[in-house]
């Protein structure tokens, strides 16, 4: 593919110097912003990450705010997970639906306080749905994208480097939970989370000014760790089972289908703008369902669906996929009908480079 133009359109990070220093040799978009895939090569990064520890920049993973005395209220509208039992701290992964059930967005939602929450978005506008809703209903709520940049911290060794960087006490977050932490005198969340299942953190970096200073502080930290800049892998993502939105699924799929149902309490998720529909649907359960799947031979890179085959008719589709090293075939991750979807059934991919053989791998993810 020929190189893509840079422009105001494709935003720089808080953390882009740091990162063009660091050798990136590759970039997506993401929220209209750079999102680095590459930097050594994807298997060389691949194993560093299971081995080390990275620090990436994720501050593409933009946050809508909500602040007001009805941001709870509008949080619920937009999500069918049941919120009422969660507390200030606490994180949530959460499936934001339309008023038909289809998915907008699967973020990891921040209650700051009862009326202050931070929805860290996949790739989507929400921030677009978000306002509407809050015009439209007539919302007592504040709605906008802050200076708030995250910065992940992923691989066996996060903890330590943490520890340096932020004091002992991050060592005591909890999966999912953040606490407040000071660095040079700005105090910025910091959470056990991120997307990779190396485990790790993610500091909410407030202020684009502080970018580049933690950046430095933790490379000046980590020499001994061989700390490196890294980037979210997409072997690693495809054998943890971390979906991607607009690859792995869409607006034309419930939460359900993307195996999401487990993030859901429709039941009881009052307020819900996609609750009506999502009853209807989760009713009967799902016809397709996202799956983990093997597939043998060479494949090339999966920059489109590929569809799966039973007997030449089509049964689903891949829609993420690379080769494992470590798990010794190529994993991916694809939509499939009821029909197909048990654990070992033998389909046929058709590749761009032609017809291969994949089975649903159910053990991937356990
Ligand atoms: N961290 C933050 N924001 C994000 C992402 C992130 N925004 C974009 C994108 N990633 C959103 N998508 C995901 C997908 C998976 C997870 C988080 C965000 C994730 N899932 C865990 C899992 O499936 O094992 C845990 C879910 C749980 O148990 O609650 O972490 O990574 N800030």
């Amino acid at each position: 593919m020929a190189i893509i133009a840079q422009s105001r359109r494709m935003r720089r990070t808080p953390f882009s110097d740091g990162v063009e220093a660091a050798g990136v040799k590759g970039y997506t978009v993401y929220n209209h912003m750079l999102l680095p895939t590459v930097f050594d090569s994807v298997v060389a990064d691949y194993h560093h990450l299971k081995s080390a520890v990275q620090v990436w920049d994720v501050a593409c993973e933009r946050q809508v705010e909500l602040r007001g005395p009805d941001a709870a209220r509008l949080m619920q509208m937009l999500t069918p997970r049941d919120l009422r039992g969660m507390l200030p701290g606490q994180c949530y992964y959460v499936p934001i639906v339309d008023e038909t059930g289809g998915m907008l967005n699967d973020p990891v939602a921040l209650k700051l306080s009862e009326d202050r929450w931070w929805i860290s978005i996949a790739d989507s506008d929400l921030l677009l749905w978000v306002k509407g809703l809050a015009y439209g209903y007539r919302l007592d709520v504040l709605v906008d994208e802050p200076d708030i940049s995250p910065l992940a911290v992923q691989g066996p060794q996060a903890d330590e480097l943490m520890a340096r960087v932020f004091g002992d006490a991050v060592r005591n977050i909890r999966f999912f939970r953040f606490g407040w932490f000071d660095f040079q005198g700005v105090s910025m969340a910091v959470a056990r989370s991120g997307y990779s299942k190396q485990g790790g953190f993610e500091i909410y970096v407030d202020g684009t000014a502080n970018g580049m200073p933690l950046w430095h502080a933790l490379f000046e930290a980590g020499k001994d760790l061989d700390v490196r800049a890294g980037c979210p892998n997409l072997i690693e993502r495809i054998e943890g089972g971390l979906l991607s939105y607009g690859n792995d699924m869409t607006r034309e799929n419930t939460p359900h289908e993307a195996g999401l149902g487990r993030f859901c309490s429709t039941q009881t998720a009052i307020g819900c703008v996609g609750r009506d529909a999502l009853l209807r649907v989760a009713k009967d359960g799902p016809t397709q369902q996202i799956r983990a799947i093997s597939i043998a031979g060479d494949i090339p890179p999966c920059d489109r669906t590929w569809p799966l085959l039973a007997n030449g008719k089509k049964v689903g589709q891949i829609t993420s996929a690379a080769k494992s090293p470590d798990y010794g075939t190529n994993v991916a991750i694809g939509m499939v009908k009821m029909t197909h979807w048990d654990d070992a059934t033998v389909l046929d991919v058709e590749t761009p480079d032609g017809l291969r053989s994949a089975t649903v791998n159910e053990k991937f993810w356990i």
